[in-house]
């Protein structure tokens, strides 16, 4: 994938116009053959370390990860593989990052976890935003393996609500920080050497003192830091977790990230590209939970057949199959399009982490229902599996407040764009009848009639994805419709409106999905040196995965005009303000 640096905006975000560039899209970003024999070395590396050294169920079960271990994946350059090589990492760019660290997901979460948390987040606010001084100072050490990070947001009253942490940072006469306060669940806390601290801090704004976030590194050295015990969790065993207490910690002044009071932004778009990692271990983990499923298929007969022999098994196997092919799509897209210079992928990185956590999960369930009996054993990897992949809807944003972001980000822009219709009176009964209205509404009547009779094709789609892509163009036009009438009916209060905004949301992930399916699926056909065969098995995986989408889809377009929003309020209210869920079949 080559780095031209062309600006390139928001795929993701166009779509909440109801508009979409195609040469964002087409065509689906590939490796050079450079970077594809790089990556081809480097995942064959992890294979044969993880065959010979990785063995998940004594991870699990001594719930550590031996030093060995993590000295060997070092080795190999995984704990740098973002950071240029000038600081001795391995310089990847990230669609080679996201490929590699796929490979090792797929052979344990715990491993895969203490990794991101390492580089993925754990440093990346210092290869963003640090100088050159404070990169030389730490980036050498961490990229080789002799520091790990961790990255600390949470904290005890702080979860979803990241601006509204505690922990306080204040100057001191020499221009140096005291920080007070306590993180929550950090990963690789106690093992880590190096700490990216998220603190308020005092900013004199107008001659008010106004509390904004900044970014900090601490090291474990420093007086003052300690740890909670190690957290006794469902899964991820291995990997650590703990709280980190900042007791007085005296941190100096050339520690700060970045600028001051910028933290939150910083702390934001660190998770932006963390999210996009964590679709991408989700591909690796769901192929390796395929592989598992397939086998067993395979080698065990009931009824005198073998079980991938019966129609709802081979269900399973298609439907385990499109849904990684359509993840694999969407974080590759993303990658690509991040690399080409798209600079604000928020909404594209937690789309790939709400997609690719859910279809991890489903695949696991999948999976472990075609075991049958045994797949509940613990002897199989679906139980660990299953254990391991529950914090990925949790962590790095739960999946719901990060639909609520996606939605709102989402209509952000088409939001500007209606403020004008805000100076009209009457704009419902104007909308009723756009076409009467054009006087009245002006340009706004004039783009909703064109969102409503354009449903064009995409124009680069390969043929063999006509209907797909008319049905992708029909399904765009329905969406962006519902922006603006939603915008319209709830305006500001819209952020209130949690199940519209998860409509939303779930409309424009399925939107970005289906067309990153329809460009790579575009590239794979038109491609002459790939055997017929394997288009189309490849071809077949998008039809499916489009078809999914498209159910999807509808459904949510559906209960955007009819649903029972009022209702789940007042029983959801009956049960948890007032009487809980007190009905026994005794009483009635
Ligand atoms: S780390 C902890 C993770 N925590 C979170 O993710 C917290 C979730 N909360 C949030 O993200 C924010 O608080 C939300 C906004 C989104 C709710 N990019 O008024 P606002 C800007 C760029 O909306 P709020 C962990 O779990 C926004 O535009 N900018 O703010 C690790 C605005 O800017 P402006 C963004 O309502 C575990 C400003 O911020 C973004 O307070 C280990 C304020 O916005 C964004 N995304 O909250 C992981 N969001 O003022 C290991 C907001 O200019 C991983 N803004 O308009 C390993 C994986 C291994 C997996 C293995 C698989 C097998």
């Amino acid at each position: 994938m080559s780095s031209n640096e062309e600006i390139i905006h928001s795929v993701a975000g166009d779509l909440f116009y109801g508009d979409i560039d195609e040469s964002s899209v087409f065509p689906f970003p590939r490796f050079s053959t450079e970077q594809s024999e790089m990556a081809s070395e480097m995942v064959n590396a992890v294979i044969r370390f993880a065959e010979e050294q990785i063995d998940s169920e004594k991870l699990d079960t001594n719930e550590e990860i031996p030093d060995e271990i993590i000295q060997g994946l070092a080795m190999l350059g995984l704990c740098g593989l973002a950071v240029p090589e000038s600081y001795g990492g391995m310089e990847l760019d990230y669609s080679l990052y996201s490929r590699v660290f796929s490979e090792v997901a797929g052979f344990d979460g715990s491993i895969a976890t203490m990794l991101g948390a390492h580089q993925s987040i754990g440093y990346r606010a210092l290869l963003n935003e640090g100088t050159e001084e404070q990169k030389k100072k730490w980036l050498p050490k961490l990229a080789s393996g002799e520091m790990l990070a961790s990255f600390c947001l949470t904290e005890p009253s702080s979860g979803s609500d990241a601006y509204s942490i505690k922990t306080k940072a204040v100057k001191n006469e020499d221009g140096d920080y005291i920080i007070n306060g306590q993180k929550l669940w950090i990963t690789n806390a106690g093992k880590a050497e190096f700490y990216t601290v998220f603190c308020k801090t005092d900013h004199d704004i107008k001659g008010k003192v106004v509390e904004k976030i900044s970014c900090f590194v601490v090291t474990k050295d420093m007086a003052g830091v300690t740890f909670g015990e190690k957290e006794q969790k469902m899964g991820i065993k291995a990997s650590e977790t703990r709280a980190v207490y900042f007791d007085n910690v005296l941190v100096p002044a050339e520690n700060m990230i970045g600028s001051p009071g910028k933290g939150f932004k910083i702390s934001m778009n660190v998770l932006n590209s963390g999210r996009l990692s964590l679709g991408s271990a989700s591909v690796g983990a769901m192929k390796k939970i395929i592989h598992f499923a397939t086998e067993h298929t395979k080698n065990r007969k009931q009824f005198d057949k073998n079980l991938f022999e019966f129609g709802l098994i081979q269900e399973k196997i298609a439907d385990m199959s499109a849904i990684c092919y359509a993840t694999e799509c969407a974080v590759y897209m993303t990658s690509g399009n991040m690399v080409k210079g798209m600079s604000d992928y928020s909404i594209e990185s937690a789309i790939c982490k709400v997609f690719g956590s859910e279809a991890l999960w489903g695949v696991i369930d999948m999976g472990m229902q075609i075991a049958g009996g045994t797949g509940y054993m613990k002897e199989y990897p679906y139980e660990r599996s299953m254990r391991d992949a529950r914090i990925n809807l949790i962590f790095e944003g739960t999946n719901e407040i990060l639909r609520c972001f996606i939605a709102l980000s989402g209509v952000k822009g088409p939001s500007e764009n209606l403020k004008e219709l805000g100076k009209i009176s009457d704009v419902s009964s104007a909308l009723n009848d756009p076409i009467k209205s054009l006087g009245v509404l002006t340009d706004f009547a004039k783009n909703r009639l064109s969102k409503m009779i354009s449903s064009k094709a995409l124009s680069k789609a390969h043929p063999s994805l006509e209907a797909q892509s008319t049905h992708f163009s029909s399904m765009l036009s329905d969406f962006a419709i519902h922006v603006e009438n939603s915008l319209i009916k709830y305006g500001r209060n819209i952020i209130e409106r949690e199940l519209v905004l998860k409509r939303i949301a779930n409309m424009s992930i399925e939107l970005y999905v289906t067309l990153a399916v329809i460009s790579r699926t575009t590239l794979i056909l038109n491609n002459e040196k790939i055997e017929q065969e394997e288009k189309d098995f490849i071809l077949n995986l998008a039809l499916l995965s489009c078809r999914r989408s498209r159910h999807k889809f509808k459904s949510n377009n559906r209960e955007m005009g009819n649903n029972l929003d009022s209702t789940i309020k007042k029983v959801s209210d009956y049960i948890c303000k007032d009487k809980s869920y007190n009905l026994d079949i005794i009483n009635y």
